[in-house]
């Protein structure tokens, strides 16, 4: 068995030839700001970079790390950076650009240059005759929405929204879905972290992870599985070299050595910019795609090894006064073999056991997973085996201890807080009702893939979307594509141009709105908005920059339009209201949830932000048991079946210079690549072996089968050190490649990371 455990100190790994310098170390603002998107940002621009994510400023709309209460001088990382300039592009795609450009054309355009267009400016409607969208007023787009919704069956209506609405648009639009009928309320987070929504809620309780920032100071273990925080959160690098100087060892699990885990350049201390940097893993284990699964067992059955041998390792205690199933767990990982667990791991037994040991040993131990657990079949188990292992030594629900996902969007965790949910069961419907004189759906609604299943069998007749680009991100993107145009309406509210604009249906609206950076003046004068980050605070966000183009409209208000145009007038419901004044519509979110919102309005404004409270934190376990559960999977590997001869697991992957289907750049600086995106990364001794050569023009088939022949030609081979069996591919380049059908059997979140494939030689 090769060992996959990289000595994270060594500057260069011979078999990682790709290999960058350390994450981090940005330099200046402005000179930062330039080099970064190439462009001289505006004295506006950088005035509202100096505010972001503090007090009085706007909380960036990259990722959904917290905001400290004692920000950095500069709060903000590169891609926060990238984030804030891309959003307020002065260019505009209007009218003009429309005319200029037809469906075709725009066809041939990649993700960047689509967005790169600059940003929507008016409302548009999309006229067959004419092959292209064409300018329209928003009345006449309210109402020709309203009209379409009310022809339409509301059950075969979806509302999709992407994770960057504010808690108050988000909020609008549940309750618009409600009122109109139904609860197909599909958000970016069932790609993503949806795994996390049900097997945490399952297994303590509680949909979002149980730390806080202090946490961070006491912890004297974080184990890191799956999620690249270089690349995906940087800002959250900070918290974890201030916990390394302070002696806590990091062990991280991933098939790739991400720049970002092995070390960092922190930009806001001199010295470092001047050259030094921190380690951050101690240990620096290639997990085999899926592998976690197995690798956590074998961390428990270290555990029960030095239990045997030593005693007071397993906190006895706790597990009487707490939880539930401890039997099955153990009989588990005691009948399993060494064996096994290497095999499905790919990792040796004796780094399992060092690991293993210093779980043992460490007091309190931390938790952080991303994508890399979520995005499996078997993602909602392997999140299960994780529980399993902190729940042994009582590491959750006390200070320095816990569990904790790292999300997304910037404010997708919220989105889910206020209502934002295909789940009836965890809306307080009861009370929504009362409030609003209405009788909500109380049907199961459609996730993402229940959606997307819909656009294919024709039961989905209308779409409607705030923010995103859903047919982009989804899988089986270049399956469904096609179904689009059968949809009776298709509506888009979006910032900038981006492939799901097009495929119009029968009939198609593209509503611009502000970004969050920009000031948002209603009756009542300028409004603040609020969202919620990855450790559950709450924060008020202003923006203040000049809007790019006056014919923008807020979010709030593109939905208070389409939702008086489409509903009945009802006494409680007060769309005009509300939009006037979004502190009307934080009153209604605190009276439904009076115990996580109480007193919203003043303490989104302070310092740090409010903490919404979290009972498994307190240790009181909202799960069905009323305890917290150990679980044993199905199955010893994420992945939904085993790999046959000539397949290899194609994990999906973001760059530093993308954010999801937003394509900054060609550069992936943090693993040492640039200029293409078209690749498949493979290992050079299984390149050989397949007899295939690096640089290689290669063509991908999906090897799962469900009767539907997927491939992606033009792809270049290029030689990467990933374990045996694993290929990797940009997202969303490769979407077409992954199949509906293949997603995590608790949460249906799609099987991003485990998706089984063949390569083979392109030519023709
Ligand atoms: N720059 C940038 N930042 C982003 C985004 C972006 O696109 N670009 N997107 C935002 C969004 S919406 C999200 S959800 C987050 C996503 O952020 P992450 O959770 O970091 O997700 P990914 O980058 O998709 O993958 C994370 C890591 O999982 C590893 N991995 C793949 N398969 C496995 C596996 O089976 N086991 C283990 N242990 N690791 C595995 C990959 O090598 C990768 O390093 O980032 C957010 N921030
Ligand atoms: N293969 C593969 N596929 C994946 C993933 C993966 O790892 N691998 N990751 C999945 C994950 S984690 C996620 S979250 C999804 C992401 O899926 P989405 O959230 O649907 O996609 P984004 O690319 O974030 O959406 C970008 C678009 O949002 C619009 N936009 C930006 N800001 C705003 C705003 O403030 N308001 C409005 N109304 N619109 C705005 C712009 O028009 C922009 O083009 O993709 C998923 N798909
Ligand atoms: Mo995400």
């Amino acid at each position: 068995m090769t060992d996959h455990a990289a000595d994270p100190s060594s500057e260069q790994d011979p078999r990682t030839p790709h290999y960058g310098g350390p994450a981090g170390g940005w330099g200046s603002l402005e000179g930062m700001a330039k080099l970064l998107l190439d462009e001289t940002p505006t004295p506006a621009v950088l005035d509202t970079l100096r505010r972001q994510n503090k007090p009085g400023g706007h909380m960036c709309t990259s990722c959904a790390w917290a905001k400290p209460a004692k920000p950095h001088a500069a709060e903000f990382c590169e891609n926060g950076a990238k984030a804030t300039i891309w959003d307020l592009a002065r260019n505009t795609c209007g009218p003009e650009f429309f005319a200029a450009h037809s469906m075709d054309e725009l066809w041939g355009m990649t993700d960047h240059d689509l967005e790169a267009a600059g940003r929507l400016s008016h409302p548009m409607r999309f006229d067959h005759a004419a092959g292209r969208y064409v300018e329209t007023g928003w009345d006449e787009a309210f109402a020709g929405i309203g009209a379409a919704l009310k022809r339409l069956d509301p059950k075969s209506v979806v509302f999709y929204t992407s994770g960057r609405a504010s808690l108050e648009a988000s909020f609008m639009w549940q309750l618009f879905a409600r009122l109109y009928g139904h609860n197909n309320l599909p958000d970016s987070s069932n790609m993503c972290h949806e795994t996390t929504s049900v097997a945490l809620k399952k297994f303590i309780g509680s949909p979002v992870g149980t730390c806080v920032l202090d946490d961070f100071d006491h912890c004297d273990l974080m184990l890191f599985a799956g999620q690249n925080t270089g690349t995906s959160s940087p800002r959250f690098l900070h918290t974890i070299q201030k916990a390394v100087e302070r002696g806590c060892e990091v062990i991280t699990f991933n098939p790739i050595r991400e720049a970002g885990l092995l070390r960092f350049r922190n930009p806001q201390r001199v010295t470092q910019m001047l050259g030094g940097s921190t380690d951050l893993s101690d240990l620096y284990l290639q997990v085999r795609p899926g592998g976690d699964l197995a690798a956590l067992l074998g961390l428990i059955k270290r555990v029960f090894e030095l239990e045997d041998e030593e005693g007071g390792i397993i906190d006895r205690d706790f597990i009487a006064a707490h939880t539930t199933g401890l039997d099955g767990v153990e009989a588990l990982a005691r009948v399993t073999s060494w064996e096994m667990i290497e095999a499905h791991s790919g990792l040796p037994r004796h780094h399992l056991r060092d690991v293993g040991t210093r779980y043992a040993r460490a007091r309190n131990v931390i938790a952080m997973y991303g994508m890399g657990l979520t995005q499996h079949v078997h993602g909602g188990e392997t999140l299960g085996m994780l529980v399993n292992l902190m729940l042994l030594r009582g590491n959750i629900g006390r200070q320095g201890a816990g569990i904790s996902p790292v999300r997304g969007h910037s404010n997708v965790q919220g989105q889910r807080t206020v209502g934002i949910s295909e789940k009836p069961e965890l809306v307080p419907l009861e009370a929504m009702a009362r409030l609003f004189g209405f009788e909500p759906p109380q049907d199961e609604g459609r996730t993402t893939v229940d959606a997307a299943e819909g656009i294919l069998d024709g039961s989905v007749r209308g779409f409607l979307q705030l923010g995103g680009n859903f047919a982009r991100s989804i899988p089986d993107a270049t399956r469904v594509g096609p179904a689009w145009a059968d949809l009776d309406l298709v509506v888009n509210v979006a910032t900038k141009l981006n492939g799901s604009h097009l495929l119009p249906g029968r009939e198609t609206w593209l509503l611009p709105c502000l970004v969050r950076a920009e000031e948002d003046m209603q009756d009542s004068g300028a409004q603040t908005v609020s969202i919620e980050d990855s450790l559950s605070h709450i924060f008020a966000s202003l923006g203040k920059v000049a809007p790019a183009a006056e014919t923008l409209r807020s979010e709030h208000a593109i939905i208070g339009g389409i939702a008086k145009a489409t509903l009945p007038p009802n006494p409680e419901v007060h769309w005009d209201d509300w939009v006037a004044d979004y502190s009307r519509v934080r009153a209604l979110i605190e009276r439904l949830w009076p115990e996580q919102f109480e007193d919203y309005e003043t303490r989104m404004r302070q310092p740090g932000g409010f903490h919404k409270g979290n009972k498994a934190r307190e240790r009181i376990w909202q799960t069905e048991s009323g305890r917290a559960e150990f679980t044993v999977p199905d199955s010893l590997s994420g992945l939904g079946s085993d790999l046959k001869p000539e397949e290899y697991t194609l994990i999906t992957l973001r760059s530093n210079d993308q954010f999801n289907t937003t394509v900054y750049g060609l550069d992936d600086r943090l693993r040492g690549l640039s200029g293409n995106r078209m690749v498949v990364l493979m290992n050079p001794a299984e390149i050989a072996g397949a007899g295939l050569s690096e640089g290689q023009q290669v063509r991908m088939i999906c090897a799962s089968e469900d009767g539907h022949r997927r491939e992606i030609g033009g792809l270049t081979l290029t030689g990467y050190d990933l374990p045996d069996r694993c290929v990797g591919a940009y997202y969303p380049e490769v979407n077409g490649i992954i199949p509906l059908s293949l997603h995590d059997r608790m949460s249906k979140t799609p099987a991003y990371k485990g998706t089984p494939v063949r390569i083979v030689a392109d030519g023709p």
